[in-house]
């Protein structure tokens, strides 16, 4: 068991941050499993598991790492889309992303393809996903089948560090604040990422700033960066736009990170209630291909 503990006065200028619950595992075993941390914020690797076989023991114990770590990794998966699709209906309910077009012959599982010549990468910025839906996606389960020499990494960040080390008088401020988010169909994404009928307005989502895990009741600071989560309910976007940058800005210090070297056969599982992510845009001139599936998460009011 690893406590993940903050420095005193926490990693910014807020002189009372709490210490974590102490659910994190270091080099510690379910049934045969190896679960080792990555960074001092989130993240572990797991080995010992071939997530084409999971028996329900398993099972668990991969749902308690993905609790305990935010999120999780695995190197050498040999998996079909069928048994990637068998493993994800483990979580719940798939969750069908509104704007996107799944893989032909299996509903549910979105090929993200950045082409050599592509100039941007699919989610780009910081954002946890589908939270424009009014159910966003609870854990996204993503599989790489081509990657770069180099580059293409996804950092994530840890929601819970970054609304615990909040000043006392900046968690008051937020505390009943709400947020709404909106799908952005003229961003410019890889050409074969290409939203659903473009010409439709897609409608906004509203959910709180501070949010409550659903399974850990820990809470989490929860926002998308600026393109994605615009404004506060009530407010101006003029007047959201400082308190929703100075947020987002803190959420992803270095210190609340992790990040993720992708290989062939890796596969990321994360829990979107408490991570943020963002794809790294520094491979032109390579292709990367991923396979991924997202579950339908709880509504939030
Ligand atoms: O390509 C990646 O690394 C992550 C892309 C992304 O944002 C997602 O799959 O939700
Ligand atoms: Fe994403």
């Amino acid at each position: 068991m690893v406590r993940r503990p903050y420095p005193p006065g926490g990693y910014n200028t807020c002189r009372s941050a709490p210490t974590p619950p102490g659910i994190m595992q270091m080099n510690d075993r379910y049934l045969s499993i190896d679960i080792k941390p990555l960074t001092g914020a989130m993240g572990a690797e797991i080995h010992g598991v071939d997530l084409s076989h999971v028996d329900d023991r398993t099972f668990d114990a991969v749902h308690r790492a993905l609790l305990d770590h935010g999120v999780i990794f695995f190197r050498d998966q040999d998996i079909t889309p069928n048994a990637q699709m068998a493993f994800a209906k483990r979580w719940g309910e798939i969750h069908l992303h509104p704007h996107m077009r799944c893989l032909p012959d299996h509903p549910g599982i979105i090929e993200i393809v950045k082409k050599e010549d592509d100039t941007t990468v699919f989610g780009e910025n910081w954002h946890t996903d589908q939270m424009f839906t009014p159910t966003p996606a609870r854990v996204t389960i993503l599989y790489a089948k081509q990657v770069p020499p180099v580059g293409g990494d996804t950092i994530f960040a840890n929601l819970h560090m970054a609304y615990d080390t909040l000043s006392d008088g900046m968690k008051d401020l937020i505390s009943d604040l709400r947020t709404i988010s909106v799908y952005d169909k003229q961003k410019k994404r890889p050409a074969a990422m290409t939203p659903t009928a473009p010409d439709e307005a897609p409608e906004p989502a509203e959910h709180p700033l501070v949010r409550p895990h659903p399974e850990t009741g820990r809470k989490a600071l929860y926002l998308c960066h600026a393109g994605i989560t615009r404004q506060i309910a009530g407010m101006t976007e003029e007047e959201s736009r400082p308190i929703l940058s100075y947020l987002i800005k803190h959420a992803t210090k270095p210190e609340f990170t992790c990040r993720f070297r992708w290989e062939v056969g890796s596969m990321a599982i994360w829990d979107n209630r408490r991570a943020l992510h963002y794809p790294v845009n520094d491979y032109y001139g390579y292709r990367r291909v991923m396979h991924r599936i997202t579950i339908e998460g709880e509504r939030t009011s």
